[in-house]
């Protein structure tokens, strides 16, 4: 007996002994995953939970970073929870007023307040104020018979000839175009097809400015005085295109 256990201790452990031999991949898994764990519960040990404002703040910084760096109007942050908890396709149909309240406000409109009051008429600022109520009003459109209107409808980002809405207009020399946006995103309406030389020269909501359609509810329009064919695009979104024919 005693000779078989030397010859086996002679025979294996001086050449394996057990501090040297290898680890294999299982092994290795293991212990990777061991680690990485363990480092997992330092960090929650060290900071705890890491919650969704954590992310929220991180977004936010994002965005207006982002903005700064485009130059773009700063977006409000939304913090109203009836606001957040609805999908923004269906934001427009909220019954508070508030929000669209608040983008009249800053179209610059002297009667931008008077979402409801659009019995009034003649005046443009009344139009522009009706047309941002976009509570589901239906006499946005009849306001005044010398404005057409066209809406860059909800997700028009990932349309391309239905994001204005009628996408080819027809109207007469001296009649004024009026766009409202009806989607939650940033678009231009700029004359001219993207690339050209002379895109924007006829006209342009611009990037910045009052005229910019940085949110829903803002409106731009164009008087067209002369007779032609007047294709445009949205600057930040190029595959959106429309049409203007006056005659
Ligand atoms: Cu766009």
């Amino acid at each position: 007996m005693t000779f078989v256990v030397n010859m086996s201790k002679e025979g294996d452990l001086p050449k394996l002994p057990i501090k040297k031999r290898k680890i294999g991949t299982i092994g290795a898994s293991l212990i990777v995953m061991g680690l990485s764990l363990l480092f997992i519960y330092i960090l929650w040990a060290s900071f705890g939970y890491i919650g969704p404002s954590f992310s929220s703040d991180v977004l936010n910084l994002q965005q207006s970073t982002l903005r700064a760096q485009f130059h773009l109007p700063e977006e409000p942050v939304i913090t109203d929870p009836t606001v957040l908890q609805t999908p923004p396709s269906l934001r427009p149909f909220l019954t508070d007023n508030a929000t669209s309240g608040s983008t009249n406000a800053t179209s610059g409109s002297t009667n931008a307040t008077s979402g409801s009051t659009n019995a009034t008429s003649g005046s443009t600022n009344a139009t522009s104020g009706s047309t941002n109520a976009t509570s589901g009003s239906t006499n946005a459109t009849d306001q005044a018979s010398d404005n057409t209107q066209v809406s860059i409808v909800p997700g028009a980002s990932t349309l391309t000839d239905t994001a204005f809405s009628p996408s080819s207009i027809e109207v007469t020399v001296g009649q004024t175009v009026v766009w409202t946006n009806d989607d939650s995103a940033f678009h231009t309406v700029t004359s001219g097809t993207a690339g050209a030389a002379d895109a924007g020269k006829e006209f342009d909501s611009g990037l910045k400015g009052p005229t910019a359609l940085t949110s829903k509810g803002k409106t731009f329009e164009h008087t067209f005085d002369r007779i032609g064919d007047y294709p445009y695009f949205c600057t930040l979104h190029p595959a959106m295109v429309g049409n203007v024919i006056v005659k």
